[in-house]
C-alpha cells in the first residue's frame, strides 16, 4: 500500500484527490509541519527539502526497490502513469495536460502561498505593517492575473487541459477553489467560467474525499507559545537552520 507522507494542506491534497480517484488504497503518514517533523532525518531522507507531500510505493511501476517521490506534480505525474488513468499517452495529450500541471507548480501554488503569507500570516511577524504592502500587492496581482488565465482557457475548454478531466485540474482545484478566500469572495464575479469549473470539479466524491483526508490533522488549538514556535518554525528557514537536520539525515542514511 502507498504511504503518502501528508498534512492537510492544499499541496497535500492534490495526492489524496488523485489516490482517491484513482481507487487506490493508501496510508496517511502525518507529517506535523507546525511541529517540525518536515526535518526528521527519516522524513528528510524522502523530502530533502523538507516539505510535504511524499510517497513511498513499495510496489512501483517497473518493479524494484520502493520508491520514494516528492513534489506533487512528480507524484500526480508517477500515479497517472503508473494507473493509466488522467493522463493521455498519446504525445499531444500528454503534453496538453503536463504544461497546466507545471504551469500549476510554478504559478498558481507559489503565488497564491505568497499572497497569504502577505495579506494574512505576515499580520503576526511584521512588526511594522508597511512592510506588508508591497508583497501584498504584489502576489494578490499575480494571483488575479492566474485567475483570469485559468478563466479564459475554461471559458473554451470544460476542463484545464481540453475536454477530459486530468491531472491537471486535480493539482490546480485545491488552491483555485480557495481564491475567494483569500481575495475576496465577490473576485468570482469576474471569472464565471473559473467558478463554474471549481464547482464542477467540487463535486466530484473522489474530490470530497481526498479534501477530507486527515482532516482531524492539525485541529488542536495551540498555546500562544506553541503558536510563536510554530510562525518560527515555518517563516523563517535559512540554510544556517536547516542544515543540521539535513546532515544528520546524511548521516543517518
Ligand atoms: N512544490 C511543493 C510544495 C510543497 C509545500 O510547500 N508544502 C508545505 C505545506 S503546503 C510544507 O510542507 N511546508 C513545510 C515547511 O514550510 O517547512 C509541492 O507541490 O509538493
Amino acid at each position: 500500500m502507498i504511504d503518502v507522507h501528508y498534512w492537510p494542506t492544499p499541496n497535500g491534497w492534490k495526492v489524496t484527490i488523485m489516490l482517491e480517484e484513482c481507487g487506490l488504497d493508501y496510508n496517511i503518514v502525518p507529517v506535523d509541519i507546525g511541529g517540525g517533523d518536515q526535518f526528521k532525518p527519516e522524513f528528510l531522507r524522502i523530502s530533502p527539502n523538507n516539505r510535504m507531500p511524499a510517497i513511498v510505493d513499495p510496489e512501483p511501476l517497473g518493479g524494484g526497490d520502493p520508491l520514494t517521490i516528492f513534489e506533487s506534480g512528480a507524484i500526480l505525474e508517477y500515479l497517472a502513469e503508473k494507473t493509466g488513468q488522467f493522463l493521455p499517452a498519446d504525445i499531444p495529450g500528454k503534453y496538453r495536460v503536463l504544461q497546466w500541471v507545471h504551469w500549476q507548480m510554478a504559478n498558481l501554488g507559489p503565488m497564491m502561498g505568497n499572497a497569504n503569507h502577505f495579506k494574512n500570516y505576515g499580520k503576526n511577524i511584521a512588526d511594522d505593517p508597511k512592510q506588508l504592502e508591497y508583497g501584498t500587492q504584489r502576489f494578490v496581482g499575480e494571483v488575479d492575473r492566474l485567475s483570469g488565465v485559468m478563466d479564459a482557457q475554461l471559458s473554451v475548454n470544460e476542463y484545464l487541459a481540453g475536454s477530459e478531466y486530468s491531472i491537471a485540474d486535480m493539482i490546480s482545484w485545491p488552491w483555485a477553489f480557495l481564491i475567494g478566500r483569500l481575495i475576496d469572495e465577490s473576485v468570482w464575479d469576474d471569472f464565471p467560467n473559473l467558478k463554474r469549473w471549481v464547482d464542477q470539479v467540487g463535486e466530484r466524491p473522489a474530490v470530497y474525499k481526498g479534501r477530507k483526508a486527515g482532516a482531524d490533522l492539525g485541529k488542536r488549538e495551540l498555546t500562544e507559545e506553541e503558536e510563536k514556535a510554530r510562525r518560527e518554525l515555518l517563516f523563517n528557514q535559512t540554510n544556517d537552520k536547516v542544515r543540521a537536520a539535513r546532515e544528520e539525515a546524511a548521516r543517518s542514511a
